[in-house]
């Protein structure tokens, strides 16, 4: 049975789509839509087209998961061609996200009308493509091509009424869609010539007379867009737009686009959109388990921390109880989330009614018992385990039952803290990432009693508040920053024996990190987890803190900063390397930039592995999910096990078992990571 359709209303034929659950253009969609296409050429009594799908979207793009297998035909650019030479006029009637392929099929249509709600976009290069069934070559010709630029080399979708002021959609329809649609069709079907985008200039014209645009565009987006492969190829295509005829530039977007097909950082962006999806779905829990009702939240603790929880909530209209020890404190905390959202707001991203409206949600109050009609309650204070424990056995007294009780730890036990109450069942861990209303990612930490519906409601919670969750097992530091701890360990390590701050750290950015290991202390700050006690020097770390080299919040750290941050070398701090080099007697030698990326990301999967072996992860991909979205690992490498596997796990064990002798005496190799090498396996594939 075709997921394709058609029947006629009055002179009009409608073509409707029915494949769930996003209409992907699959190989039977594509087949069905020539076929509809036929059937209107050959009817005389058809005088018009309407292409409208069911469910909960237009069609999204081509099916992804055809990717990478034997293409079936016809391809998607044979569709759209044979839709936009349709002898009869063909209105896209757009819901949901007109997406990639699904736009390129809405730009051949003659016409588009869309509800206001539907999103327009060609996220192709968030997959590392570009549209490559006319998308960069019909998208500049009718939505004009700076808007094509930033459409197609961020993927950002527009919203349908930013759309229809751009022409890109050429009505607005409230109520029926179908049934405004075959109106409209009513309307156009006489009007000869039939528009069709390819044939447009009149929007290119600008972009001919001023070339700048688009060196303008590079040069606007080069910080965001470094080390993608796919934007670049983006801009040649629009670019091949403006300076060539329409059957010449759509050969240049072929040759870029299977450029990037058959790239490594498509492969990875493509399996990084599957392992975002799979990271919500939780073993063995079953598919009926009902979550629990979340009406309203309560925090403890307004710091960094806790205020940056409570605006996630706020923000999704969920009314949050914040409680702190002091008035002061309190105050701080509330004034710093209205100064976060007025910073938004004055970047045109709210309004200011939504902004009195999130912090209308927010109850400060100093009264602990306050928290007793909470569904979840998220205790957000500093690291201390006697703290945690003291604050679980109060929520225990005063919660209601059923109330869900959450530690936004970092690294401690879950399964301890749970101990600390009479309903462990009800305990888990929610670890936010900061700044935690900005920070996608979220560590849903299970804990050994955590009930299964608690786990449901936790993963269905992160997506009303827009979060990426990840389930994570009680170990040290859960999955991202237990393998966090490798790296900084032999990022020190290096110092000692002859890499700088700067090296190791440029070695990281250039592999495509946002910062490296001493960049990233530095901003979180150096005196993270330190002993406070100036007196006691027994590392790198306990030197920098002990003269208040903390970071960048004191200007100083592994690099000196100057008023606007600028990090420099710092003698002060290669000073204080030499002197440890000298005590610990370690000779300074060369290091190379291989030895760097062995020691600190070969180790980061190793330990991965170990994180898999113990249980604490579901899956390799679900760590991939944490490092793209906790730690800014480069999504076009896929992730530090996706990538682990394209280096070859046998090239890992090898550079691992290299440099054995200077990882230090508790380091342990992983079981399953030499297994998969030796059987030539892999974790992500
Ligand atoms: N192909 C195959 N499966 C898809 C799919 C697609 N394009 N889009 C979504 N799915 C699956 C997804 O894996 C999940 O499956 C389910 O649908 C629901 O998705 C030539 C080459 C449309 C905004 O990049 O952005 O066109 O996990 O959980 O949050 O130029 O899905 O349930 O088994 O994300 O409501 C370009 C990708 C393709 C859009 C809906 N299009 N999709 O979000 O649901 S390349 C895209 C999305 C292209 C042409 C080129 C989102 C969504 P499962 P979901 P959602």
């Amino acid at each position: 049975m075709s997921p394709i359709s058609t029947r006629k209303h009055g002179d009009i034929l409608i073509v409707t789509s029915n494949n769930p659950p996003v209409n992907a253009l699959g190989h039977a969609v594509r087949e069905g839509l020539v076929a509809a296409v036929a059937e209107a050429d050959g009817d005389e009594a058809v005088k018009a087209v309407v292409i409208v799908c069911q469910g909960q979207t237009f069609f999204a793009g081509a099916d992804i998961t055809e990717f990478g297998k034997p293409m079936q035909l016809p391809m998607l650019p044979t569709v759209v061609d044979i839709i936009e030479n349709c002898t009869k006029p063909v209105v896209a009637a757009i819901h949901g996200t007109a997406f990639g392929g699904g736009l390129e099929v809405a730009l051949a249509s003659h016409y588009r009308v869309a509800l206001p709600s539907a999103k327009l976009g060609v996220p192709e290069v968030k997959l590392g493509l570009l549209p490559g069934a006319g998308g960069t070559q019909r998208l500049p010709r009718v939505a004009g091509v700076e808007k094509a630029l930033e459409m197609a080399a961020t993927g950002n979708p527009i919203g349908a009424v930013e759309a229809h002021g751009l022409g890109l959609v050429d009505r607005l329809i409230e109520g029926d869609l179908e049934q405004h649609a075959v109106a409209f069709a009513e309307e156009v079907k006489d009007i000869r010539p039939i528009p069709k985008s390819s044939e447009r200039d009149d929007k290119l014209a600008a972009a001919r007379a001023n070339p700048q645009v688009f060196a303008d565009f590079r040069k606007a987006n080069g910080r965001k867009f470094r080390g993608f492969e796919a934007p670049e190829k983006n801009i040649q295509a629009i670019e091949a737009a403006v300076a060539k005829p329409y059957a010449e530039g759509v050969l240049d977007e072929r040759r870029l686009f299977m450029e990037l097909m058959t790239g490594r950082q498509a492969r990875a962006q493509q399996y990084f959109f599957f392992a975002e999806r799979k990271a919500a779905k939780i073993d063995g829990i079953p598919e009926e388990t009902l979550p629990r009702e979340i009406k309203r939240v309560g925090v403890i603790g307004a710091g960094t921390m806790g205020g940056g929880i409570s605006m996630n909530f706020l923000s999704a209209g969920i009314p949050v109880t914040i409680v702190e020890m002091a008035q002061e404190a309190l105050d701080r905390g509330a004034g710093v989330m209205r100064k976060n959202y007025e910073a938004t707001a004055a970047k045109g991203k709210m309004t200011a009614s939504q902004v009195e409206g999130a912090m209308g949600l927010l109850n400060p109050t100093l009264d602990f018992d306050a928290l007793a009609d909470c569904d979840l309650i998220i205790e957000a204070v500093f690291e201390n385990m006697d703290v945690k424990k003291e604050i679980f056995t109060k929520l225990d007294a005063i919660c209601k039952p059923g109330a869900i009780l959450a530690s936004n730890t970092s690294y401690l036990s879950i399964d301890e803290i749970a101990a600390a109450t009479k309903r462990p069942q009800d305990v888990l861990g929610l670890h936010f990432f900061s700044p935690a209303n900005v920070m996608k990612l979220l560590e849903v930490v299970r804990g050994a009693k955590t009930a299964p519906d608690v786990l449901v409601t936790a993963m269905q919670l992160a997506k009303r508040i827009k979060k990426v969750a990840v389930v994570a097992g009680v170990c040290y530091g859960f999955i991202g920053n237990r393998m966090l701890i490798p790296r900084q360990m032999q990022a020190m390590q290096l110092l000692l024996e002859g890499a700088t701050p700067e090296q190791v750290d440029r070695v990281h950015v250039e592999f495509g990190m946002p910062m490296g290991p001493f960049q990233m202390s530095d901003l979180a700050g150096v005196d993270i987890g330190w002993h406070r006690d100036p007196n006691r020097i027994e590392n790198i770390r306990d030197a920098l803190c002990a003269i208040d080299r903390w970071g960048q919040k004191k200007g100083a750290g592994f690099y000196d900063y100057d008023e606007k941050r600028n990090p420099s070398p710092s003698p002060v701090v290669q000073g204080i390397i030499d002197d440890f080099r000298a005590k610990a007697g370690v000779e300074k030698r060369e290091i190379s930039d291989q030895e760097i990326i062995e020691r600190t990301l070969y180790t980061m999967v190793n330990e991965g592995a170990l994180i898999l072996e113990g249980g604490f992860a579901q899956r390799a991909s679900d760590i991939d999910v944490v490092w793209v979205y906790g730690y800014g690992w480069p999504v076009y490498r896929g992730g530090p096990m996706h990538w682990a596997d394209g280096e070859g796990l046998d090239k890992i064990v090898a550079g691992i078992r290299n440099q054995l002798s200077r990882l230090g005496g508790d380091f342990k190799l992983s079981d399953m990571l030499v297994k998969k090498a030796e059987a030539g396996e892999k974790f992500t594939r």
